[in-house]
């Protein structure tokens, strides 16, 4: 039988810019397709990071927002707020989420926003040429590590699913990778499980992914996948970390503090 590749209608039909077997065009696929499938892509409102996916609102056939580098949680729970019919997805590196964006995430799961938030853990600043993330391996090779990253000085890689999965806010938290078929379908699954988790008025929803950066890992796609498997899963394992999905509404509009109960 013949395969006809067949375009998500919330995907322009625009060239990725995306390096050779880079992991965000198959992200921008999966986000696409379920969009589609949740029938949402009039009120989905995405956040495209400063990183390499900053053309994302070339590429995608839905609302899209160019934020500064770390701010998207913070303009992502803005747009939530005063449009709270929409689905709101923040698209985030580690870069931008895990350095400089720190304060913006935690504070937002924290809050228990209505938000989904895609992280995407590449182990490295891609857009800049490959500097050391704070996603980046011990051991790893970076240009601003060139004998390897040196715990001693540079601290530990950060595990951010299992981090925000401590927040209270916080009611979906997963990690996924694309280092093969079986995992890429892992990870639609559970991007549309955030998305229905939003949907459903639950609160803040995260997925991390780990993402091949074949250029500045200076591998070649195969065993950029490679890497992934027996490197970088090693460190950050692959799973659901948190899953309170089945409580019955938003963390925020049903729990009573204790001084309220008491009156
Ligand atoms: C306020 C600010 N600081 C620094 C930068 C420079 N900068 C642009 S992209 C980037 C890192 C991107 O890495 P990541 O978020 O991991 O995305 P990737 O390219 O790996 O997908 C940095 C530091 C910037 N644009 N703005
Ligand atoms: S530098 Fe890395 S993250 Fe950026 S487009 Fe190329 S492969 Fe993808
Ligand atoms: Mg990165």
């Amino acid at each position: 039988m013949k395969k006809v590749f067949e375009r998500p209608r919330s995907l322009k039909d625009a060239r990725f810019h995306y390096c050779p077997g880079c992991g965000h065009s198959i992200l921008h696929r999966i986000v696409a397709e379920c969009v589609d499938r949740l029938g949402i892509r009039e009120r989905t409102i995405a956040i495209a990071p400063v990183g390499c996916a900053v053309y994302a609102y070339d590429y995608f056939d839905f609302d899209v927002l160019e934020i500064p580098h770390g701010r998207p949680p913070a303009a992502a729970t803005g747009i939530k707020r005063s449009l709270p019919g929409s689905v709101v997805i923040s698209y985030q590196g580690d870069g931008d989420l895990a350095a400089i964006g720190t304060g913006e995430i935690i504070h937002a799961a924290n809050r228990g926003e209505n938000i989904t938030v895609f992280f995407v853990n590449n182990g490295i600043y891609g857009m800049t040429g490959g500097q050391m993330a704070p996603t980046t391996l011990a051991g790893q090779r970076t240009t601003t590590t060139q004998k390897g990253r040196d715990i001693a000085t540079a601290g530990h890689p950060l595990k951010m699913a299992e981090l925000l999965s401590g927040l209270e806010g916080t009611v979906f938290a997963a990690r996924s990778s694309l280092d093969s078929p079986k995992n890429v379908l892992a990870t639609e699954r559970l991007f549309e499980k955030a998305l229905r988790c939003q949907m459903e008025g639950k609160g803040f929803s995260f997925v991390e992914v780990l993402s091949q950066c074949p250029t500045d890992w200076k591998l070649s796609p195969e065993a950029s996948m490679e890497w992934i498997s027996t490197r970088m899963a090693e460190f950050f394992p692959l799973g659901i970390f948190k899953d309170k999905t089945a409580q019955k509404t938003a963390f925020s509009g049903e729990i009573k503090s204790p001084v309220q109960e008491a009156r």
